[in-house]
Formats: structure tokens, C-alpha cells, sequence
């Protein structure tokens, strides 16, 4: 077995295969083929060496079936992979890989997955439409605020904002990747604090409005984290998939469905991979992975102060909306540098069914955190009224003042 055995042009990969779409860049003096080969020899069964083996072994050998340019797709049989078992099949597919010498450049596009394996992981529990049941919202996006600065409120600071935020219109409060119990605002007493206000809050406004509590620490941690949250009342977690890892998210959606709470999945780390073109893993395929996981909401990209143009935010958006078995669809969250001049750019590319989370963009308005969420709002209801923002601002002061602050334009 030596790598040209790896390489199966116009093979056809039944539905139980793994398929994964490669973007390659050969080194210096390697063919396509070459490196394609390495890349599937490497992944399942094969090393830098030819190897003697027993047909058995030989039938787990991955295939390169398709090349096109730069583009390759290669099939994985079903039995490479364990069930359930998220990190062994990313260390398979997504392994080794991407440190060996005869590639330059290796993405990983894309990846088709069997139903065996998707069948294996729980999956959403709420998406879209449960998420829409909980907070009583039909057809207008979800909005959220992050509190700015990311740190250093104390509790009572962080709920006196979090009032300010959802009675000014806003339904979620969303902490930021980096909170999380810190001594100067330590989880429970926020926690606690927040959910106080909550109530008030939905008793003044008569609306629905929740809480996307940051639990990322170790799992054990994370668990009781996630109890506690269940024990206030509050219907949701926040969770940093990535630097949490997929182990991690996979014991959190165990918990969260036995305590009924929805998983809020922020991406920070996510640039590490999936920035270079040229190198490392879409976004589109951590989407996958995270819907597949059970994420109920996940950041995907927002046109505003971070890297990601309208394709790869389009791109991300469809993994979570796209038809995959029974796997619920998910909200995609729109942020990062997000104000009211710029929010109708996300509903025209996208659609309403996302969440709109704006932090600097509301906590930054000159008149303050509630006037900034009322302009958040109105500039929702704006788009869903058919007006521009522009339009709708000669009627409403806080929108006015948002656009007179931020104009149109998207901040670096
Ligand atoms: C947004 C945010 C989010 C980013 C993450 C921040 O704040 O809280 O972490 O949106 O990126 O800290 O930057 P602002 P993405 O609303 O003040 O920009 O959503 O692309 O994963
Ligand atoms: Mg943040």
C-alpha cells in the first residue's frame, strides 16, 4: 500500500462515506495528485512508507475520487469513525494533516456527512423554531446586546445595564467571551442579579427577554454552571465552542437537554482556523460540526469590524439553515461592529430568521445603553415595516441619533 493507492479517480462513494472537499496547495515539486494522495493516505490508513497489508485494513483506506484545479474530494469509509465520537473523527479527518511538508496550503472546504454519524449526536434542541417559541417572537430577528466593556462591571453594574438593555427593546443579554467568574464579577451573584432584573423587566416591557450566560470554564465546572443557571430560571447558556472544544459542547448539550436550556455558541478562536484561505478549516464546516453538536445559535459572521465578506457570512448562514436529516435548523448570530445604520445589510443578504447582536452598537449611543437599544429596535422594526432606516428616523429620536453618531458605515 503506497500513496498512488490512494488516488480512485471517478470512484463513486456510496451515502455512508465521509465525504470531504480539500482546497490544496502542493509543495514546491509535488503533483496535485501527489499531495491529494498523502492527505488520504495520511487520514486513514496509510504513512510516509509503502506498507504490507491485509485486505481487511486495506478496505479503510481512504479514497481520492475527484480533482478539479486545486479542488479535491476524497471519501472516507463509514468505519473509519466512531459514533458519537467527535474528536477522534476530527483528529482523523483534520488531523495530521495540515503539517505535512508536501502541502503548502491545505483547507478543509467542506465535508459531507453520513447520516450513521450525524444520527449519533443529539443535535439541536430548540433551533429556530423552538428558540421563536420560547422568546414568543414570530417573524423579526432576535436581537442581542453584549455589555461593552467586555469586563470589569461589577454584578450590580452588569444587571443595571442588562435592565437598561432589554426595557429599551433588546430581548437577549449576551456576555462576553472573556466573562465569566472573574472576582471582580463573579458568576453567581450576576447570575442572580440579572435574573432579578429579568423579571422586572419583562414586567415592564411585557415581553419575553433572556439571558445568554457565559459557563465556559473546565466541563465539570461548566456542568454546575449550567444547573445553576437552571435553578434561577433562565433558559439559556452561552458557551465558547471552540476553545471549549467539541467534547466539551458535546457534554454541555447532554446537560442542557436534561435541564431544557438552549446552547447560545459563541466562536472566538475561530480566525486561528479559518482565516487564511489558502489553509486550516472553513467556517462553514465548524458550523456543521456545531449544528450537528446541538448549538441552538451560532455566531457566523456579522459585515461589520471582523474578517468574513457577504460570501463566507452567506456560506455560514446556509450550513445552519440548510436541510441535513432532522437536524433542526439554527439561529445564525450576526455581530461584531453591528449598529442600527448597518443591520438592514444582514437581512437583505440573509433573511429575518437570524439574530441581530449588537454591543458597542448599543451600549456605545451617545444617549446611553437604553436609548441605544430602543435604536436597535427601531431600526429591526424599521426593516420589517418595509421603510429604510432613514426614513424611519425622521420619526424616531433614537434611531436619529444612532445614524447621526455611526452613519452607514462599517467600523474597522
Ligand atoms: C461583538 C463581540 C463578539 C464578536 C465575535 C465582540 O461586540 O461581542 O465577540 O461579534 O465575533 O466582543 O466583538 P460588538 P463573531 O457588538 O461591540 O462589536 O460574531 O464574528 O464571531
Ligand atoms: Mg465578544
Amino acid at each position: 500500500m503506497e500513496y498512488k493507492d490512494f488516488i480512485k479517480i471517478n470512484y463513486k462513494p456510496s451515502d455512508n462515506e465521509l465525504i470531504c472537499l480539500f482546497k490544496i496547495k502542493p509543495a514546491k515539486g509535488i503533483s496535485i495528485k501527489e499531495a491529494a494522495s498523502r492527505v488520504a493516505a495520511e487520514s486513514s490508513n496509510g504513512t510516509w512508507t509503502a506498507l504490507r497489508i491485509p485486505s481487511h485494513i486495506k478496505a479503510l483506506s481512504a479514497k481520492v475520487f475527484d480533482i478539479k484545479g486545486d479542488y479535491v474530494k476524497i471519501s472516507y469509509p463509514n468505519e473509519l469513525f466512531e459514533e458519537g465520537n467527535m474528536p477522534q473523527i476530527i483528529s482523523s479527518i483534520a488531523g495530521n494533516i495540515f503539517g505535512m511538508k508536501a502541502v503548502n496550503g491545505l483547507r478543509l472546504m467542506d465535508i459531507k456527512w453520513p447520516k450513521n454519524i450525524i444520527k449519533s449526536f443529539k443535535g439541536p434542541q430548540y433551533g429556530i423554531k423552538g428558540i421563536r417559541k420560547i422568546l414568543k417572537i414570530k417573524n423579526r430577528p432576535i436581537t442581542a446586546t453584549v455589555l461593552k466593556p467586555k469586563v470589569g462591571f461589577y454584578p450590580e453594574e452588569h444587571a443595571k445595564h442588562a435592565y437598561d438593555i432589554w426595557t429599551g427593546g433588546v430581548d437577549l443579554v449576551k456576555d462576553d467571551e472573556n466573562l465569566s467568574n472573574q472576582k471582580f464579577n463573579r458568576f453567581e451573584k450576576r447570575l442572580k442579579l440579572s435574573m432579578k432584573m429579568r423579571g422586572k423587566a419583562e414586567k415592564k416591557t411585557g415581553e419575553r427577554k433572556s439571558y445568554l450566560i457565559n459557563i465556559t470554564a473546565e466541563t465539570d465546572e461548566m456542568k454546575r454552571r449550567a444547573r445553576l443557571v437552571k435553578e434561577y430560571g433562565n433558559e439559556y447558556v452561552m458557551i465558547d465552542i471552540l476553545t471549549v472544544g467539541w467534547a466539551g459542547v458535546q457534554t454541555i448539550r447532554n446537560v442542557c437537554g436534561e435541564l431544557g436550556l438552549a446552547i447560545h455558541a459563541h466562536r472566538a478562536f475561530h480566525a486561528a482556523f479559518d482565516r487564511n484561505p489558502n489553509h486550516g478549516v472553513t467556517m462553514k464546516v465548524l458550523a456543521g460540526i456545531a449544528r450537528i453538536q446541538g448549538a441552538d445559535q451560532l455566531h457566523i459572521g456579522g459585515l461589520g469590524k471582523l474578517a468574513g465578506g457577504k460570501k463566507e457570512v452567506k456560506d455560514n448562514y446556509d450550513k445552519c439553515m440548510q436541510e441535513l436529516d432532522n437536524v433542526k435548523r439554527v439561529f445564525g448570530v450576526c455581530s461584531g461592529g453591528l449598529h442600527p445604520g448597518i443591520t438592514h445589510r444582514l437581512m437583505n443578504l440573509l433573511s429575518t430568521d437570524i439574530v441581530i447582536q449588537a454591543g458597542g452598537g448599543v451600549l456605545g449611543h451617545p444617549g446611553g445603553t437604553v436609548n441605544g437599544a430602543k435604536a436597535l429596535r427601531q431600526a429591526i422594526n424599521a426593516y420589517m415595516q418595509g421603510e429604510s432606516v432613514t426614513e424611519h428616523a425622521k420619526k424616531h429620536e433614537e434611531l436619529r441619533t444612532a445614524l447621526k453618531s455611526w452613519g452607514h458605515k462599517t467600523p474597522i
